[in-house]
């Protein structure tokens, strides 16, 4: 589902720093949607608190329900996040979308991930209200970016988006690049290409993007999803997928939204195999990884970089191979698509081993 009525390619650039960001007991992934009933099925177990606002005040009031923002960040009791519609610390989901996303990130990090050590914390970010104008979408979904930097996230799911360019949310996400943030976002419902029309802020040209398509299970694009070869970096199932909804009801949605969330949960699982995290080229590292465990589909050449389509399995299977330290540093506006290349030569040699890889080559 995609809200903003809203141009432009994502080659990937690396901007490399080298700053201290922590340990990784939690694994924080913002999920910038229409909220999260965290008491549908197991979400509850994954729900972000804001330890700003945890804990007594000086005069032994919960600082959850205190009416005071205690950690000074502009916004009152922002335990679970924040709903820039309702203007409230506790997340709802009015309309099921966040719900559903949430529910694919949380379990394919249970699926996948290093969950005994590390816990997956999602932060509801509430941008959309359904009486909301596109511009009023826009400015929650930058202020929902804003927010999810303030607080250095690891990951922003971001399933939505426009076909419109906004210079304060490419600025946003600048800094969220900057500071190790990795964006997985929705290349939209549209069915077109946004090689020519684009999208954002799947479309920004920024090294911590990573734009995801949509496919069936046999690794076909579904027909509404958008696509670009030099734009969407990979694709993921993305017809009739299975998730939470409020309530503790289930259901299946469709769109290049569920894509994104499986691929943001695959990268946390990804980072919970990590003891720490101390280096700021880790988007740039993840987005390499999942492309170089991908599969290389003749289906989805020309609309995929590569044809890359997730493969979660061998992702996590390779993780060895995902050095989020030293060894994966690139000098300061090197390329990343150099890096590609040793990936591109193991997907090669893949299909050569398998009929079911396109095995057509890459493109130089
Ligand atoms: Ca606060
Ligand atoms: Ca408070």
């Amino acid at each position: 589902m995609f809200f903003r009525g809203r141009v432009v390619e994502s080659t990937l650039l690396i901007v490399c720093l080298s700053l201290p960001i922590g340990a990784r007991s939690e694994i924080v992934v913002a999920v910038i949607d229409t909220g999260i009933d965290f008491k549908s099925g197991a979400l509850m177990e994954s729900r972000w608190n804001n330890p700003g606002e945890t804990g007594y005040d000086q005069s032994g009031r919960d600082k959850k329900t205190n009416g005071v923002d205690d950690d000074r960040n502009g916004f009152v009791d922002d335990v679970e996040g924040w709903d820039f519609i309702n203007h409230s610390g506790r997340s709802v989901d009015r309309h099921g979308h966040g719900t559903h996303v949430a529910g694919l990130i949380a379990s394919e990090f249970s699926r996948l991930g290093r969950w005994q050590k590390h816990q997956l914390r999602l932060m509801s970010l509430c941008y959309y209200g359904s009486q909301i104008s596109a511009q009023q979408s826009l400015r929650g979904s930058i202020a929902a970016l804003r927010y999810a930097v303030k607080q250095r996230v690891d990951i922003i799911n971001f399933s939505g988006g426009g076909s419109e360019p906004s210079i304060e949310e490419e600025e946003i996400l600048k800094e969220a690049s900057q500071l190790g943030i990795l964006v997985v976002a929705a290349a939209g419902n549209d069915g077109r290409d946004t090689t020519r029309k684009g999208y954002f802020p799947a479309g920004y040209r920024l090294p911590n993007i990573i734009a995801v398509a949509a496919t069936d299970g046999l690794g076909r694009l579904i027909s509404s999803s958008n696509f670009s070869s030099s734009q969407v970096a990979i694709a993921a199932v993305g017809l009739k997928v299975d998730s939470l909804l409020p309530g503790g009801r289930r259901g299946e949605m469709t769109g290049t939204s569920q894509a994104t969330a499986t691929v943001s949960g695959v990268a946390a699982a990804l980072i919970s195999y990590k003891n720490q995290r101390q280096k700021l080229e880790i988007p740039a590292a993840i987005v390499n990884h999942l492309r170089s465990a991908a599969d290389f589909e003749k289906d989805l050449w020309g609309k995929v970089e590569q044809g890359a389509r997730l493969n979660s399995t061998r992702a996590i299977a390779m993780r060895s191979e995902l050095n989020l330290e030293s060894e994966q540093r690139l000098e300061p506006n090197e390329s990343i698509s150099l890096r590609l290349k040793p990936f591109l030569r193991k997907a090669i040699d893949r299909s050569k081993n398998s009929s079911d890889h396109f095995d057509a080559g890459v493109r130089p």
